[in-house]
């Protein structure tokens, strides 16, 4: 049904302030909602990708780059990291719908040029939605806001690096300066750039990661004694049980449907533990296949509809049952961890009352997921933001690990611990150094190999990247890819924080809201896509990538760049360095430049695990990184064994009339480079501004399919965040959750909300209200106090109390 239908209940003035807010250039009265079932992937998803790729490609371009999308003599996919199967087990088109989808976006014919800027003002621009402002096209000359500018104009790119070496040489101190990556950056510019912020004298170097799989890090790591997960493709090919746990494949690596289909077909089971029944976990149609699974086949073998926030309480109670059954791997336990004893202690006292209100499942559907689990001679866990992206999620990852642990899951065949990483080389960015507290004996290596003293304090991550803009403590404010006004929480304090650095400098291929909301000067330097040839030196470059398994391998792009003024990220940098450091600087930044495969050895000499690196990334399918755990059940931590941990289980209090509120990811964008407005497997088209709520909270609640509400998020520090002018859509999840999209949802995450130990910001369990659209203020906002309590609030029968 089409949602205008209800809007003859809406007055006037809130129709136009639905308008008001910064998302007028898409008509979200035009949302549809079907709420028939919908398959994941199949001959829909073929003819949706092809009519994507050749719209903004055309046939010349759409041939050339989707046959070398991740083949072997290829480029990798900027999609997702999910890796790519052997050589020689390629398909012709081993891509998906949204890979598809992710190279049309970058090898657009459409372009931006300075006259479009001298069109359009930057306030002009600010009133954009991400939306419109990613389909302008690439972005082909450096462009420069002035300080007190109205619009960006041209500026060459020696006058843009003095410009920058200009802001940077004037600071008090290097700390006055941050370096985000977003994780698309490949190798070769990772391990340059992350070499330019240490040169200058600082560590800080946020990026994706720290809102992305951050906690996974933190979890491991204290854990295993390594970041990093401990699964190959095989494996998930030879598991007997595959847990996928706040992960939604179907839509975010959708590649991964296949695996999990040939782990299927050779007897494996697999569980979905999540609010949501995502389309690609419980219906599936392989477009590799002419007759793929029939559309209702779950590709689950069991559901387990979770409370958001709830899988800490279900993961332990797992390890409970399985120390209870003794379904337990003595050998794995005496041999090779500690900590058994403790734990065994601290879960013979669980609190079922405390599970079942934390995870809103019964007992018994525990039970049986349990058996499986202990049924399993060989299982993997999946998991990506479901898991990492709340308070407690470094203690969720580290109960996971003790399920694995308890069973010897790890360093054997079909068994191991599987993050799902999700830009296509944040798992490479952090190879390469970038991370603020990146270990001395990777700082040592540089001072080996350079001979410089790199900094060894720790540096800023995102969120205290954001804190020292708005503090005032950082004053330069630069972006190797990447939205970070976009992608990060608290968008009105992200924004005015922007807003008082002195320089912004971005290196992009497509605008984006961070390239309108600015510091006092403004720089967007163009850069080449994956998709693209690289002709720096005056000579074919390639660059290397890592995926979610730690395979490293090669990537060349085949097409024409958008016009010759973009450079590499590679030359974009060392040009940088050369014109800030100089000639003097220890690191041979010309050299760098002119031969990528000099920085590939001196990273073969610097970062662990790449020695014969630039060899090594030209065999087929490339090489695997090591991984003490998987490779020899080797662990690197104090005690040298595996730690099984024992953390107190806490129930999230979600006060009466509030609700827990996830932002994910539609069908048709890419974090926030929206590629379309339709949520097929959901159902949704032709909008985003849609708020899923449970069909009996909707009744409570007064309120019925296509409404309009605005959402308000509530916070200990007594703020009062708000979303406005969202049309509800009744969608079968536990009761007191909701799920809005993201980025639209962020204004609502706040700033100070992250986990424990790994500072991620909390995506997803944002306690809300929601209310009938009050009349005040135009936008989205943040205000002091909590005027709202009471006159716009609505009525909920049903307490929701967790606790
Ligand atoms: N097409 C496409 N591909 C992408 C991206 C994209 O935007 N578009 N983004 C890339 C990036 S950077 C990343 S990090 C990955 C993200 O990949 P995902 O993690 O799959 O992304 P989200 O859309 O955030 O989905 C979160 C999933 O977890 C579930 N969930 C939310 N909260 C909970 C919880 O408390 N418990 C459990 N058990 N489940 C929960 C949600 O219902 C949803 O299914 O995808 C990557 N791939
Ligand atoms: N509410 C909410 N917020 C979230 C999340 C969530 O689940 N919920 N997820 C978080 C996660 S997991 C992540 S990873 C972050 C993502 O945060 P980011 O990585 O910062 O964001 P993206 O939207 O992926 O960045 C898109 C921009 O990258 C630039 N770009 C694209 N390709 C290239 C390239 O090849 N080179 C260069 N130089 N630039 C390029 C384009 O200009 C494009 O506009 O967002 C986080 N934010
Ligand atoms: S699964 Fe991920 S990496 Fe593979 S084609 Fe799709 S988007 Fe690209
Ligand atoms: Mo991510």
């Amino acid at each position: 049904m089409t949602l205008r239908s209800q809007l003859r209940d809406v007055p006037a003035r809130l129709r136009n302030e639905a308008r008001q807010v910064p998302t007028h250039d898409i008509d979200e009265d035009e949302v549809e909602v079907d709420s028939s079932a919908h398959a994941a992937a199949g001959a829909t998803a073929v003819a949706v990708a092809m009519r994507r790729a050749l719209g903004q490609m055309g046939v010349r371009r759409t041939a050339s780059s989707l046959t070398r999308l991740n083949q072997v003599d290829g480029f990798d996919c900027q999609g997702c990291a999910w890796p790519d199967p052997a050589p020689g087990h390629r398909h012709v088109a081993e891509f998906c719908e949204n890979g598809a989808k992710a190279v049309a976006e970058e090898a657009t014919r459409q372009h931006l040029d300075r006259e479009f800027f001298a069109t359009h003002s930057v306030a002009d621009l600010a009133e954009r939605t991400e939306f419109w402002l990613g389909k302008q096209g690439r972005i082909t000359e450096p462009m420069v806001l002035r300080p007190g500018a109205t619009h960006y104009e041209p500026i060459s790119w020696d006058d843009a690096f003095a410009t920058i070496a200009g802001h940077l040489q004037r600071l008090d101190s290097p700390d006055q300066a941050t370096f985000y990556t977003s994780g698309k950056t490949s190798n070769e510019a990772a391990y340059t750039y992350q070499l330019f912020a240490r040169s200058l004298g600082t560590n800080n170097l946020p990026d994706c990661s720290n809102m992305c799989h951050e906690s996974s890090g933190s979890a491991l790591t204290e854990t295993i004694g390594i970041g990093k997960g401990s699964v190959s493709l095989e494996d998930i090919h030879q598991a007997k049980l595959i847990l996928v746990v706040g992960q939604n494949p179907g839509t975010n690596h959708p590649r991964m449907l296949s695996a999990l289909e040939e782990a299927k077909s050779r007897g494996a089971k697999i569980i979905a533990v999540n609010p949501l029944q995502e389309a690609g976990l419980v219906r599936f149609k392989n477009p590799q296949k002419a007759k793929g699974l029939t559309v209702g086949t779950p590709v689950a073998d069991l559901h387990l509809p979770i409370r958001l926030n709830g899988d800490l309480a279900f993961f332990q109670a797992v390890g409970s049952l399985l120390v209870e059954w003794d379904a337990l791997d003595h050998d794995f336990l005496e041999q090779y961890t500690t900590g058994l004893e403790d734990y065994v202690a601290h879960v013979a006292d669980l609190d079922w009352d405390k599970v079942e209100a934390s995870t809103g499942l019964t007992r018994a559907q525990i039970t049986e997921a349990a058996r499986m689990v202990a049924d399993s001679p060989a299982t993997v866990t999946c998991w990506a933001m479901g898991i990492t992206q709340h308070h407690n999620a470094v203690g969720t990852i580290k109960e996971i690990v003790n399920v694995a642990l308890l069973q010897g899951n790890i360093g054997k065949p079909g068994a191991g611990l599987c993050p799902v990483r999700g830009h296509s080389n944040v798992q490479g960015d952090r190879t390469m150094g970038i991370w603020e507290r990146v270990p001395d004996h990777f700082l040592d290596a540089i001072r080996d190999e350079f001979g410089f003293e790199p900094p060894r304090e720790h540096g800023l991550d995102t969120v205290g990247s954001i804190q020292g803009l708005r503090d005032g403590k950082i004053r330069v404010f630069m972006a190797m890819g990447g939205n970070f006004v976009g992608a990060t929480p608290d968008t009105e304090a992200t924004e005015a924080a922007m807003r008082n650095a002195a320089l912004t400098v971005h290196v992009s291929t497509k605008l984006n809201r961070s390239h309108v909301v600015h510091g006092g000067e403004a720089l967007i330097l163009p850069a080449l896509g994956r998709s693209e040839k690289d002709l720096t030196g005056g000579k074919v470059q390639r660059v290397t990538v890592e995926d979610s398994m730690s395979a490293v391998h090669a990537s060349h792009g085949p097409l024409d760049p958008p016009s010759e003024h973009v450079r590499s990220e590679v030359d974009i940098i060392c040009s940088l360095a050369l014109a800030t450091l100089g000639e003097d600087s220890p690191v041979p930044w010309a050299r760098f430049r002119e031969d990528y495969s000099e920085i590939r050895r001196s990273i073969a000499r610097v970062v662990p695990g790449c020695a014969a690196y630039d060899e090594k990334v030209d065999e087929p399918g490339g090489f695997v990184l090591p991984h003490p755990p998987r490779d020899n059940r080797v662990f690197e931590t104090e005690s040298g064994k595996a730690v099984i941990t024992s953390t107190p289980l806490e129930v999230l209090d979600v006060p009466r009339g509030r609700f827990l509120l996830q932002s994910m990811r539609s069908h048709d964008q890419f974090n926030t480079t929206i590629y379309g407005l339709d949520d097929r497997y959901r159902g949704v088209k032709g909008g985003r501004r849609v708020v899923f709520v449970n069909p009996d909270d909707l009744r409570d609640l007064e309120l019925a399919e296509g409404d309009l509400v605005d959402l308000v998020s509530e916070w200990k520090d007594g703020v009062e965040r708000q979303a406005r002018s969202f049309r509800v859509v009744p969608y079968d999840q536990p009761r007191g959750c909701v799920a809005a999209y993201y980025p639209e949802a962020n204004p609502l995450v706040p700033l100070d909300s992250t986990a424990e130990k790994s500072n991620q910001p909390v995506y997803k369990s944002v306690v809300v209200r929601i209310e009938r659209p009050s009349s005040d203020g135009p936008s989205d906002s943040g205000s002091q106090g909590s005027s709202h309590q009471g006159s716009g609030s609505l009525r909920q029968d049903e307490p929701h109390h967790l606790s």
